[in-house]
């Protein structure tokens, strides 16, 4: 009985540094400029919380609320820095508002490296405050 709590806690942790570090679900030749991302939006929590990317990366996200509604509202700028966006949307949305079931997509060039926070934004009229991640733009 004793090997049963750390097999569990292994399993765990693979199961999350799988879904940390996986990358692009599609990538047909026709649409390797884009990468499209799956994110889940649950109660409280993003799966994955972490998102990376490479600089000058075409991203799409896709957020799905499975349980609820809830918001996604990202940092358009890096972490540290008041200046200018370094995420360059598509279309100018601050804050995304996803009804239970349903997924919004997102689509931004990741044009400067840094960390963007992401939230389950209060300005949706959600209060998830603990909801959150980053995406982080490596160079
Ligand atoms: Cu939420």
């Amino acid at each position: 009985m004793k090997s049963l709590l750390p097999a569990s806690l292994l399993l765990a942790a693979a199961l999350m540094s799988s879904a940390v570090a996986r990358p692009a679900a599609q990538s047909s030749p026709a649409a390797e400029s884009v990468q499209t991302i799956d994110v889940t939006a649950r109660k409280y929590e993003f799966i994955p919380p972490a998102i990376r990317v490479k600089q000058g990366t075409r991203v799409q996200l896709k957020i799905t609320a499975t349980d609820h509604t809830h918001g996604f509202q990202i940092s358009e700028t890096p972490q540290g820095s008041e200046g200018k966006a370094g995420l360059i949307f598509s279309s100018p949305q601050e804050c995304h508002k996803i009804e239970k079931g349903q997924t919004a997509t997102i689509q931004f060039v990741a044009q400067t490296p840094g960390t963007y926070p992401f939230k389950s934004s209060a300005h949706c009229g959600l209060h998830h405050r603990s909801m959150k991640g980053e995406l982080v733009v490596e160079p």
